[in-house]
């Protein structure tokens, strides 16, 4: 079966991509398909619901543009000492253009005088599977970590070189991608709707 996965963000497919790779059922059920392979230029119109509508919306919307069976997902860093912020506005802030080592320099900025113990700060992403039929199942996970003094690392994309992870002792930048895949909130969310995935590529 066809899985088209419906994502404009490069980081975020490279990490989709590697998940379905690192599932050996899947690997044999699954034909990944990305936008570029099929000519199809993401670009959602996001509405300023929770992340799980917005996935549902991605996804459904997707699989009616492509015809395939869609996986998308809505995701986003959500820092305590901000109020949530940049939350769904983490693609947004600043710009869709400006560059992350601007937009995590003004997060450090925004947080220069809090203290470690209020530098609270999760990804959240909301993963949504759907065929051109309807919507077929969506999830929600978190990874908890702390927004980090200063930016390290060269891995991952977005916010990791400044996502502290506190039981690892590594900035999610500094872990190669299969072990971000393994605690990421995207490695999570895949691992559940994984499952809905194999049914609906067993029935096809
Ligand atoms: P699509 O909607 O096309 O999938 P997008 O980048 O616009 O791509 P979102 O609206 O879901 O996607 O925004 C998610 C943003 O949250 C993303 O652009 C990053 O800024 C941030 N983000 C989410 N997961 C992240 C991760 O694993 N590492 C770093 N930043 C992340």
């Amino acid at each position: 079966m066809k899985l088209f996965i419906a994502t404009s963000n490069a980081g975020k497919l490279r990490e989709l991509l590697l998940l379905v790779e690192s599932d050996s059922r899947l690997r044999e059920l699954v034909e990944p398909v990305t936008p570029n392979q099929v000519g199809i230029e993401i670009e959602f119109e996001e509405h300023g619901e929770s992340y799980i509508e917005v996935a549902k919306h991605k996804a459904l919307q997707a699989a009616k543009v492509s015809g395939m069976v869609s996986l998308a997902e809505d995701s986003g860093l959500e820092v305590d000492a901000l109020s949530g912020f940049p939350g769904s506005r983490s693609a947004r802030f600043m710009g869709k253009g400006t560059s992350y080592d601007l937009k995590n320099q003004a997060i450090l900025e925004m947080l220069s005088s809090v203290p470690i113990e209020k530098r609270s700060a999760r990804y959240k992403c909301a993963m949504a599977l759907a065929t051109p039929e309807g919507l077929v199942d969506v999830v929600e996970e978190e990874v908890e970590g702390l927004i980090a003094f200063e930016a390290v690392g060269e891995g991952g994309f977005g916010y990791d070189p400044i996502f502290y992870l506190p039981g690892l002792g590594f900035m999610m930048a500094q872990l190669p991608i299969i072990v971000k895949n393994a605690i990421s909130h995207r490695g999570k969310a895949f691992r559940r709707i994984a499952h809905a995935i194999k049914m609906v590529a067993a029935r096809i």
